[in-house]
C-alpha cells in the first residue's frame, strides 16, 4: 500500500533510496542523492525538519560546537546567506538554520513528516528493502539509509507511579514545543549530564523552587559565547574554505587539534599555564584540544581532573555542597564534557536544592512529586534530563531484518558490531550514518562526521551504479577487523573504564563497548577514503 497523501510519492511505492530522518545528516543525504538523479523519499517521525534540533527544544538547549564549524559546507551560497548570531547558537537558531536549508534547496517535497518507520525487511530475491511506517504505508527501495542520529531514542527511567503524579512530566528530548510555564513553580530536574546542566542553569531564575536530582557530578567547563558582529561573520566566511578542509584533519572534527605537543614535554607550571589558556577559550577545546595523554594516561588525567575540580570548588560558597558537585569517581573527559554558563553559581541561590541520589535513589513518583529512599519532594513539574539509548536505540527500534531474517535488534542485544559504523554484515544496502563504532557516535563535531559519512555513502552508491552492481555489505572478516581495531583503540583509553552512555552503561542489559570510535576523525576519514579507493575491498558486492 502506498501513502498517497504526499506530493512526490512514487505511484508504485518504489524508490532508489529511503532515508530515515530529516536532521542534519538526512537533509544532506537527500540533497546528495537527488543530485545523482535518484528517486528518494525521507521519513521522519517529527512534524518538521531538524532532527535533534527539532526534538530537543527544552529550555537552554544550545549547540556546543562553534557555529562556524557546525554547519554545511556544500554550498558557498548558503554560507554567504546564513548569518550566525553567536559562537554557540541556541536551539531555536540551529533549528531555523535547518529549516532555511530545507527551503533553500526545496527539500521538503521529498520528506514525509509525522511518519515513523516501523519495520524494514531485506528481500533477498528482489534485492530491495521493504519499509513500513506507522502511517500504514509500505514502500520498497534499493538502499536504506538511516540518518536517525546517535542520540534520538530517549531513555526514560522506569520510576513507577508516573500516572499518579498530578503535575507535569517532560523528557528533555520530547519537551513540549509550546514550552511549559515554570514561573513560580516547584520544578524538579532529574539528571545532570550536558542536557540537565543546560536546563538547570536556564530555569533556576524562572522556577519558584528548583530541586536538582544528581546521581553523578560533572566536570563542567565554562562556555565563552560572544555575540557575533558583522566583522566576526565576515572573518569566518572568509575562512570557510580553509575550515571545510581543516575540520577533517583534526582529532575531533573541530578547527583546533591536540596542538600542545606531549604532556611530558612540559613542566607542571607550563602545563598549568597552557590549561589556563585553553580554559579561557571556553569551548570543548579543553576536552579534545589539549594533550593526547589526557584520555589515555592516568597521571595526566589526574592532573587535569584536579585542575577542573579546583575551578568548580571556587564557584560554590558552601564547602559541603561543593563536595557533592565536584566529581571524584571518574576522570575528566571520560564522560561527555558539558559546557556551562552559570551552572555552578545556580547552587548558591536560595531557591535551588541539590539532592544527591547516588546513594539514595529515586524510587517512584507520588501524587505530589518524587520519592527517594531518603525522603519525598513536592513538585509541580518534573523534567527528565535522563539521556538516551545512544548509538543503537534509534536503529533497534526500527525492526530491521536483514538476510535470512536476522534481526539487528536481536544481534545488537548480544554484541554491538558494525563496519566503520557505516554498514553491518548481513544487512546489504543498509547504511547507518552515525551508527555505532564511528566517531560520529559523539566523539566528533557532529556536522563534520555526518557530512563525511554521507559523502562516503553517496560515493559508494555511485560506485555501485557505475559498475552495474546492486548490493554491498561488509564480509564477516572485514567487520571483525574493524571491531578489533575499534576495541584496541578504545580499550587503550580511560573512557572505556567510565560508566556513561559512551559505553552503553546507562541502559540496563546493553552490551558494553565504547560506542564511539576514538582513533580520531582524521584517521577515520583516512581509513574510509582508503576503502573507497580500493574499490571497497573486504565488502561483498554483487
Ligand atoms: P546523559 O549524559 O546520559 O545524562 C543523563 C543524566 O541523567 C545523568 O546525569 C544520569 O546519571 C542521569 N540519570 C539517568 N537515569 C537516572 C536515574 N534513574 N536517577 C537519577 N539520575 C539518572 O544525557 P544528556 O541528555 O545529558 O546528554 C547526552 C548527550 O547530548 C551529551 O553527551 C551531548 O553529546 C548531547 P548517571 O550519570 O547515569 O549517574
Amino acid at each position: 500500500m502506498v501513502d498517497l497523501n504526499s506530493s512526490e510519492v512514487d505511484a508504485h511505492g518504489q524508490y532508489d533510496a529511503i532515508v530515515v530522518g530529516a536532521g542534519i545528516a538526512g537533509l544532506y543525504q537527500l540533497n546528495r542523492l537527488r543530485e545523482m538523479g535518484l528517486k528518494v523519499r525521507v521519513f521522519d517521525a517529527a512534524g518538521s525538519v531538524g532532527g535533534t534540533w527539532y526534538w530537543n527544544c527544552y529550555p537552554g538547549a544550545r549547540v556546543d560546537s562553534q557555529s562556524y564549524v557546525y554547519q554545511y559546507w556544500f554550498s558557498d551560497e548558503l554560507i554567504e546567506e546564513w548569518d550566525w548570531s553567536e559562537r554557540f547558537p541556541a536551539q531555536p537558531e540551529t533549528e531555523r538554520y535547518l529549516n532555511f536549508v530545507a527551503d533553500k534547496f526545496d527539500l521538503r517535497k521529498d520528506i514525509q513528516f509525522n511518519t515513523r518507520v516501523t519495520s524494514a525487511d531485506w528481500d533477498e530475491i528482489e534485492q530491495r528493502w521493504t519499509i513500513k511506517t506507522d502511517q500504514g504505508g509500505e514502500v520498497t527501495a534499493q538502499f536504506l539509509i538511516s540518518c536517525t542520529g546517535m542520540l534520538s531514542a530517549p531513555k526514560v527511567p522506569p520510576f513507577p507511579g508516573h500516572e499518579k503524579f498530578k503535575g507535569q512530566i517532560a523528557h528533555t528530548a520530547r519537551y513540549p514545543r509550546q514550552g511549559i510555564d515554570l514561573a513560580g513553580k516547584r520544578v524538579g530536574v532529574v539528571g545532570t549530564g550536558a542536557t540537565g546542566i543546560q536546563v538547570i542553569q536556564t530555569v533556576a531564575d524562572e522556577a519558584g523552587d528548583l530541586t536538582v536530582f544528581q546521581r553523578t557530578a560533572q566536570y563542567g567547563v565554562p562556555m565563552r559565547n560572544p555575540q557575533f558582529t558583522d566583522t566576526d561573520r565576515a572573518h569566518w566566511r572568509a575562512k570557510a574554505h580553509e575550515l571545510k578542509e581543516r575540520v577533517h584533519q583534526t582529532f575531533a572534527g573541530f578547527d583546533f587539534d591536540l596542538d600542545y605537543g606531549s604532556w611530558h614535554d612540559h613542566t607542571r607550571e607550563q602545563r598549568r599555564q597552557i590549561l589556563e589558556e585553553i580554559w579561557a577559550d571556553g569551548s570543548l577545546k579543553f576536552w579534545v584540544g589539549s594533550f593526547p595523554e589526557v584520555l589515555v594516561e592516568e597521571e595526566a588525567n589526574n592532573e587535569i581532573s584536579e585542575f577542573v575540580r579546583e575551578k568548580i570548588r571556587a564557584r560554590i560558597n558552601d564547602p559541603i555542597l561543593a563536595k557533592k558537585l565536584v566529581p571524584e569517581s571518574y576522570g575528566f573527559g571520560t564522560y561527555r564534557v558539558p559546557l556551562e554558563t552559570g551552572y555552578y553559581d545556580v547552587f548558591n541561590r536560595d531557591n535551588v536544592e541539590l539532592v544527591d541520589v547516588s546513594n539514595a535513589p529515586i524510587e517512584c513518583f507520588t501524587e505530589t512529586g518524587l520519592r527517594t529512599s531518603e525522603g519525598e519532594f513536592e513538585l509541580d513539574v518534573v523534567i527528565l534530563a535522563t539521556g538516551f539509548d545512544a548509538g543503537t536505540g534509534s536503529l533497534t527500534q526500527m525492526n530491521i531484518q536483514g538476510r535470512d531474517g536476522r534481526s539487528l535488534k536481536e544481534e545488537w542485544s548480544r554484541d554491538i558490531r558494525s563496519t566503520l559504523g557505516l554498514q553491518v554484515t548481513g544487512y546489504p544496502n543498509l547504511f547507518t550514518v552515525a551508527g555505532p563504532l564511528a566517531p560520529s557516535t559523539a566523539f566528533c563535531n557532529m556536522t563534520t562526521c555526518l557530512q563525511q559519512q554521507v559523502d562516503w555513502i553517496t560515493d559508494c552508491i555511485t560506485y555501485l551504479k557505475d559498475t552495474g552492481n546492486i548490493s554491498i555489505e561488509p564480509t564477516v572478516q572485514k567487520q571483525d577487523e574493524w571491531v578489533e581495531h575499534h576495541d584496541d583503540t578504545a580499550n587503550a583509553t580511560l573512557m572505556a573504564r567510565t560508566n556513561s552512555w559512551y559505553t552503553g552503561a546507562n541502559i540496563e542489559g546493553k552490551p558494553r563497548r565504547l560506542l564511539s570510535y576514538i582513533g580520531g576523525v582524521a584517521e577515520y576519514r583516512r581509513i574510509c577514503d582508503e576503502l573507497k579507493d580500493s574499490g571497497y575491498q573486504g565488502f561483498s558486492i554483487g
